[in-house]
């Protein structure tokens, strides 16, 4: 059985209490590597590697910087098949998506930072014959970055390249749910000569290896994705001590679909941007509102095209989906099934466990599932399920449909399908989310802001945010 191993102080390690957790192949159901079960003495450890490797890290000139970014991000894309074998095994994700997407995203995350700062400038702000002032920005020092289940190598780079590209030493927890490709990766930061504790990886459990990281002292900043309940516990230790604080938490997004769209592309768009990644993506457009003159065609023309999509073995190349990437997941999931029901919903597709025969029958498989019926303001449309699990009904007027999208706790992401330009900059601009997508989901440029509003998250990731968030503006005034 393979044991994964910490990386700290460049070593790949055990971790001191020498305990080890199962991780699960979700696709079967069984146990196939362990996982170290670290703890406070494993975090301290990775502190110190982390403080001790800052100052010549922090010293190193962008360019050096960049060099070291580029071959990590050229040693993920060599290593594509096994890390997307990796990933599809750890998560259940289908191998096409993992080859697909989550890890040439991996490689871009590394590349695009490595990048970014070599085009990075500050301020200067001239008071003429009195004074000149210039900003300097500099690295924070050791930052912790928390990632989470649903896409492991893309959301734990996401954090990681800027900390790095700016000049921090990092000391990072990938989930506890799917830990290999990080684990991979540190192997890969070894391969390319990232001097020794500039990145740190933890495995381990959220309420041990996380918290610590979180409550540390001498973590200043943290970076964090992953649910808005444990955003909350973090934000609760984190804030009394003066942290920066970047959440990116859960989404519970509106797909509105108005009757002058694009009907084909809004329905073969709305099929991913529903059931992808098994639906665990905080982006996933879970409200379905459609405008009623269309509301039936659509809803029909949908459900017959879920009913057609397979769901199978991450090896399986013509499954749309794959498993879901836990028991409690998948049951916790269902239960939302159960709940809609309970809420007068009508299951119009899926709602079930999906048993595959051979090796694969104990694995964790849903059905693509469309749900009616339901009110805009029941706890099926306002809590997030991060499942295969959509609801759909219609609206009449544009005020109508926006009190219903903005009826959540959450401003994560919006979709709006329209072919009238004025509704589109309409809709853009009273829609209560981060992120807006007109005509398309999903369509991304890493420059652009990205996170949410309300309890979608605090702050912003992306592009010169992210360089920003990870260091701190100094404003120099010289008197003339
Ligand atoms: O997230 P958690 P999980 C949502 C989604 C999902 C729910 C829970 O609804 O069902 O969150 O998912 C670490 N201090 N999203 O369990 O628990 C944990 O070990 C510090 C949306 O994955 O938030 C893991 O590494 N860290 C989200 C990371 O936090 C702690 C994507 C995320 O775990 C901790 C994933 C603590 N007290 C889930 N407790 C998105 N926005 O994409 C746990 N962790």
């Amino acid at each position: 059985m393979e044991k994964i191993q910490n990386y700290i102080g460049g070593k790949l390690c055990e971790p001191q209490s020498g305990n080890y957790l199962d991780n699960y192949n979700p696709a079967t159901g069984a146990v196939y590597s362990l996982i170290p079960d670290s703890d406070k003495s494993d975090v301290d450890k990775a502190v110190i590697a982390a403080k001790n490797a800052f100052p010549a890290w922090a010293a190193l000139s962008s360019e050096k910087r960049m060099g070291f970014l580029m071959a990590i991000a050229d040693k993920i894309e060599e290593n594509l098949e096994d890390l997307a074998l990796a990933e599809s095994k750890d998560n259940g994700k289908p191998l096409w998506l993992s080859k697909a997407v989550d890890i040439p995203r991996a490689a871009s995350n590394f590349r695009f930072y490595a990048t970014a700062i070599m085009h990075d400038k500050t301020d200067c702000f001239d008071m003429g014959e009195v004074a000149i002032n210039y900003t300097i920005r500099k690295p924070i020092g050791v930052a912790g970055c928390i990632s989470p289940w649903n896409l492991p190598l893309y959301l734990f780079t996401w954090k990681i390249a800027p900390a790095l590209a700016t000049g921090n030493c990092v000391v990072a927890k990938p989930s506890e749910v799917t830990p290999m490709t990080a684990y991979l990766l540190s192997k890969i930061c070894t391969e390319v000569g990232l001097p020794d504790g500039v990145l740190n990886i933890v495995h381990g459990l959220g309420h041990k290896v996380g918290a610590t990281i979180t409550e540390h002292p001498e973590i200043p900043v943290i970076s964090f994705t992953g649910g808005t309940s444990t955003g909350q516990q973090i934000a609760r230790v984190a804030a009394p001590m003066f942290k920066k604080m970047s959440l990116e938490l859960g989404g519970k997004n509106p797909n509105i679909i108005f009757a002058d769209c694009d009907f084909d592309d809004a329905l073969s768009t709305t099929k991913r941007s529903s059931f992808a990644n098994q639906g665990q993506i905080c982006l996933c457009g879970s409200r379905i509102f459609v405008e009623r003159p269309i509301y039936e065609k659509f809803r029909d023309a949908f459900v017959a095209q879920t009913k057609k999509m397979v769901v199978g073995h991450p090896l399986d190349e013509k499954a749309k989906l794959g498993a879901v990437v836990s028991k409690d997941h998948m049951e916790k999931v269902l239960s939302y099934v159960e709940l809609a029901k309970e809420e007068g919903g009508t299951v119009l597709v899926g709602g079930k466990r999906v048993i595959l025969d051979g090796e694969y029958a104990n694995g964790y498989y849903l059905e693509p599932t469309i749900i009616e019926g339901l009110p805009f303001n029941c706890r099926t449309n306002q809590e997030e399920i991060f499942g295969p699990v959509v609801t759909i009904m219609p609206f009449d007027t544009e005020e109508e449909v926006l009190g219903y999208a903005n009826s959540t706790k959450y401003g994560l992401s919006s979709t709006v399908w329209t072919s009238n330009l004025k509704r589109a900059h309409r809709m853009a601009g009273n829609l209560d989310s981060g992120i807006v997508w007109i005509n398309t989901w999903l369509l991304r440029d890493l420059r652009t802001p990205f996170g949410g509003v309300k309890q979608s998250g605090v702050g912003r990731e992306g592009g010169f945010e992210a360089l920003h968030f990870f260091t701190e503006p100094k404003n120099v005034c010289i008197k003339l």
